[in-house]
């Protein structure tokens, strides 16, 4: 079974953290957060099984942060600490956040620690592990990728196709909850060597002077054995690593995907946005290619300071070598304004969404 967590979220840090050193022997790792939108960017990342939150918080309250993780994450357990336990809050908690215990504050080491183990037994009991296990199984033999082109408008050619997975299996068709249940089962290797294979198939009928975008997981590059499928055609290859993923230690990504360029890949920094850490890895990985994400591209024809970012983007991204490629281009607007800010390469359904590959553009 894969590492259990559990996320303790309070707006004064040195609550949280007082609790995480105090549990740094459990066996499960505590994570923390301050905000009730750290958290629920936390819980997009991967599972957590049980979450214990404070109720007083000033951007988002408890109930609020627990009914949201009810409606989002069911699996994830949830318990609630509150300095002020009338009988309204715990009513609201019940009802609204679905709470699993409520704790009362200041809570002593002990009575968190014996609250956190009846809540990870109830979460290890939630949905029938055989099912899951027998459905990803399901997922994992009708598994296909679909090619989404990769162009430059001006002169109207198809430069590379990024290969996104899919599979056939109700309710796992995307990557997102396809990779949620990999993780809750410890497959997620097993599943990203079943896709790498399959782009290596799939390489085989793609256009020859074409290169192909990859989507890793995140740790898959601690586990670089993965991609010998991908060996023989590595300077075809461009590695996308999502800059919405914690890279951990960037020494250590440093080093990794130094290793994948030795091999010959080239390296993406993916979904390139505002508000992450994103221009830290760019500076420190020196990527091939930058992909800005939907939401800045989105933002160009609207706001000045998208569009201003997009072209500072573009021109730092030149001076350093680094191509760029703006995603979810979806109106031909957005197209002729990126072209002014000189992001030359694009994507989107302006173009083709992502299908069997590996098929045309229309050209509009
Ligand atoms: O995280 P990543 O950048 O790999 O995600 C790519 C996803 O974005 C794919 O699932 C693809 O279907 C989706 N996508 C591609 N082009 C567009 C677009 O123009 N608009 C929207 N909304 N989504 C897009
Ligand atoms: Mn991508």
């Amino acid at each position: 079974m894969r590492t259990r967590r559990v996320l303790l979220v309070d707006d004064e840090r040195y609550v949280a953290t007082a609790f995480q050193r105090a549990l740094a022997d459990a066996p499960y790792d505590v994570e923390i957060a301050t905000t009730g939108s750290e958290a629920l960017r936390r819980l997009e990342q991967g599972p957590i099984d049980v979450m214990v939150s404070d109720e007083n918080m000033p951007e988002m309250r408890g109930a609020e942060l627990l009914s949201r993780v009810r409606e989002r994450f069911p699996n994830t357990v949830r318990v609630m600490m509150t300095g002020d336990p009338s009988l309204d809050n715990a009513v609201r908690a019940i009802n609204v956040g679905g709470v699993f215990r409520f704790l009362r504050k200041p809570c002593s080491i002990d009575e968190l620690r014996a609250c956190i183990d009846d809540a990870l037994a109830v979460a290890s009991s939630g949905p029938d592990d055989a099912d899951a296990l027998e459905h990803f199984q399901g997922a994992l033999e009708s598994l296909w990728l679909a090619a989404q082109p990769i162009v430059r408008p001006k002169d109207q050619r198809i430069i590379a196709y990024e290969l996104l997975v899919r599979s056939r299996s109700e309710h796992l068709s995307q990557p997102s909850p396809l990779f949620d249940l990999a993780e809750r089962l410890d497959r997620v290797a097993v599943l990203e060597a079943r896709i790498l294979k399959l782009v290596a198939e799939v390489s085989r009928s793609a256009p020859p002077e074409v290169q192909l975008f990859v989507n890793l997981h995140p740790s898959t590059l601690a586990s670089p054995d993965l991609l010998e499928p991908l060996h023989a055609i590595a300077p075809r290859i461009i590695l996308e690593i999502t800059e919405r993923a914690a890279l951990g230690d960037l020494a250590e990504a440093e080093a990794r995907t130094g290793a994948l360029r030795a091999l010959g890949f080239g390296i993406a920094v993916d979904d390139l946005g505002i508000g992450h850490s994103g221009l830290t890895h760019v500076a420190n990985l020196r990527p091939d290619v930058v992909k800005l994400d939907i939401s800045l591209v989105r933002g160009v024809t609207q706001s000045k300071s998208h569009a201003g970012l997009v072209s500072a983007m573009a021109r730092v991204c030149d001076d350093l070598d680094i191509a760029v490629v703006a995603e979810g281009v979806e109106t031909a607007e957005c197209r002729d304004k990126l072209l002014d800010l000189g992001c030359f390469v694009q994507q989107g359904y302006l173009y083709a969404r992502p299908a069997q590959p590996f098929g045309g553009v229309s050209w509009s």
